[in-house]
């Protein structure tokens, strides 16, 4: 009989370390689980249908939230659904805990149903996992499992933060045999609502003497680029604002990094650097001798080619101790956490005074920054030409939608194409956006679910643009909006395939020294011809097929409206690939001509 003080505990711990949603899959052997976390009124329950789906909702839930998420899952395969989402928030650092049921140890392994091994399922992609003994009535025992679920909660927070498992068996029967809900005062163990055990953890700085060689490196070079990538730290863009204006390094910064969007002093922030850096003339003009990077690999692949061609000196600040080095050159891990170190090194070149870099480093920052307006007048100019013609564009949507996108809204960017014109295409704003993606693994599976689990956060607007395949990889994401009555607006860029592959030299050569001519539409292009209409309006939701003219419309006045809108946006696979290489061309020429 499992013990209804220790399922009250491990809610009550749950509630106690912070968290606050739940997402429970149905299923019979984790019903004391699911009871006693529905029993809590500190304690939000949503159920998600498909735990591969669920998964990816609590990530977007926890990614737009700011808060650990719990997912709740039955034994078998339901645990095995998890592993892409897991993965995801392994590499994003993303705050998840996972209560899984299992069965008893005397079930296990010997033929009994829907059992598989659970124990340590995960690998290395959770931070911590932990087999729960049955919970049977022992004051030692309700201690341990409480103890276990704060230190599960504390894990996942950080040091990096990610996913953390906990496999909790139950004998029959499964329905608790007493009240479930918050303990009472007598059964707190002597803790209060205090958790029962919690971390305090702090944000190491770099010593004096290791700041100062880091902030003379900087004063001692000109030419800086600071390269802000994906990253979630709201107090990072103004500390780097401050770092930038020390040495006069312009920011290139990606658009998942927080620092394109916001209050903060951008004067020294490009968003069109993946243009600026693109093989040419302007960039051999303007090669970095030090880069300094903070957050995750950048979406741009210029960039990361730009650090291979020119090897500058390379300095990645990450405070979780993390080893992103993609380009494999020469380079000082800076294991402090980065807003901290950032403000301080401002502080330190600040106070240092006349440093060598001086008045050349402002012209310097200034090449970078005139250099990003000319990129953004040549890119509208294009883009407005396109627009004349009614020709649709796949880049058009994220240059909408950051002249509309209130304050607070999340920017959900699916993988594929859309991170890719998130980048060149959403415009540096005053106002918060908060543009996001999954690019811990680059998935295109889980986007819808994981938008849309942003969304029951309801910190902000959501606005999706997604691909097709990764729209259809995701369909049964849309069951969660229904019975959650989530509201979201989703662009759909329809080109009937996998778009980013025409990118590719398969696409050219359609592979003829392999012997398969003829065959990149089968294996890469995937054209698929569903019209998705029936299948969002059956799930709840409204469709509409748009013109560019009716996009920008629609943006304008749908991104607040309550309930899922679709909008279809059908663009060609082929006339992408020109229009995309037409835009970059108007940079080009812009940035020689000025
Ligand atoms: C789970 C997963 N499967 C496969 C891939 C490989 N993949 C990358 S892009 C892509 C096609 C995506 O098509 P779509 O969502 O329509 O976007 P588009 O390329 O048209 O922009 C595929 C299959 C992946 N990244 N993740
Ligand atoms: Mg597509």
């Amino acid at each position: 009989m499992t013990d209804v003080l220790a399922l009250r505990g491990i809610a009550e711990e749950l509630v106690a370390a912070g968290v606050t949603d739940v997402v429970v899959c149905p299923g019979s052997r984790s019903t004391p689980l699911a009871l006693a976390a529905r029993a809590h009124p500190g304690l939000r329950v949503r159920v998600v249908l498909d735990e591969r789906s669920a998964g990816y909702f609590a990530l977007g839930l926890a990614r737009a939230s700011r808060r650990p998420v719990v997912v709740v899952v039955t034994s078998g395969t339901a645990v095995a659904n998890l592993l892409p989402a897991v993965v995801e928030a392994s590499l994003a650092r993303v705050p998840l805990v996972l209560l899984t049921a299992d069965r008893p140890p005397e079930l296990r392994d010997r033929g009994a149903p829907q059992t598989i091994d659970q124990v340590g399922i995960f690998g290395q992609h959770v931070r911590w996992f932990a087999e729960v003994p049955l919970l049977d009535g022992a004051t030692e025992m309700r201690r341990h499992v409480r103890s276990v679920v704060g230190r599960a909660v504390a894990t996942a927070r950080g040091g990096p933060a990610g996913p953390v498992h906990l496999n909790i068996p139950f004998r029959e029967p499964l329905v608790p045999a007493g009240a479930l809900g918050p303990l009472a005062e007598a059964d707190l163990e002597g803790v209060g609502p205090r958790p029962f055990t919690d971390v305090v953890a702090g944000r190491p700085g770099l010593a004096s003497v290791d700041l100062a060689d880091l902030a003379s490196r900087l004063a001692s070079v000109e030419r800086g680029l600071i390269v802000a990538g994906p990253q979630d730290d709201p107090g990072l863009p103004a500390a780097l604002a401050r770092l930038a204006a020390a040495p006069g390094y312009p920011i290139a910064a990606d658009p998942l990094s927080g620092v394109r969007c916001g209050p903060h002093d951008r004067s020294h922030v490009l968003s069109h650097a993946d243009h600026l850096v693109r093989p040419g003339a302007w960039r051999d003009a303007h090669m970095p001798e030090l880069v300094i990077r903070f957050g995750a690999t950048p979406t741009s692949k210029p960039i990361l080619t730009l650090l291979g061609d020119a090897t500058p000196t390379q300095i990645v600040v990450d405070g979780d101790g993390g080893w992103s080095d993609p380009a494999i050159i020469p380079t000082t891990f800076i294991h402090a956490d980065a807003a901290v170190t950032a403000c301080a090194l401002a502080d330190a070149l600040g106070a240092g005074g006349g440093s060598s870099a001086g008045v050349g480093a402002t012209a310097w920052a200034a090449a970078w920054t005139d250099a990003d307006r000319t990129a953004d007048r040549a890119l509208l100019d294009w883009l407005a030409k396109v627009e004349a013609r009614g020709e649709p564009f796949e880049g058009l949507p994220f240059a909408v939608l950051g002249g509309v996108l209130p304050d607070g809204a999340l920017l959900w960017a699916g993988n594929s194409m859309p991170v890719r014109d998130l980048d060149d295409w959403l415009p540096g704003t005053g106002r918060a956006v908060r543009p996001l993606s999954n690019r811990g693994a680059n998935g295109i599976d889980g986007v819808v679910s994981t938008a849309l689990g942003a969304a029951a956060a309801e910190v902000g607007p959501v606005v999706l643009v997604v691909g097709d395949v990764s729209f259809l990889h995701d369909l049964n994401a849309l069951v969660a909006a229904r019975l959650h009555g989530l509201s979201a607006t989703i662009v759909l860029i329809d080109n009937d395939g996998g778009g980013i592959f025409s990118f590719l030299p398969q696409a050219t050569t359609d592979a003829p020294e392999v012997g398969l001519p003829g065959h990149y539409e089968e294996l890469f292009g995937t054209p698929h011809g569903i019209d998705v209409g029936p299948v969002v309006t059956a799930l709840g939701g409204e469709y509409e097929a748009v013109s560019p003219a009716g996009l920008r419309a629609a943006l304008a006045e749908t991104v607040a409206r309550p309930g899922v809108r679709v909008f279809s946006f059908r663009t060609d696979r082929a006339r992408n690939v020109e229009l995309h290489r037409e835009a970059a061309a108007a940079v080009a020429d812009a940035l020689s001509s000025s």
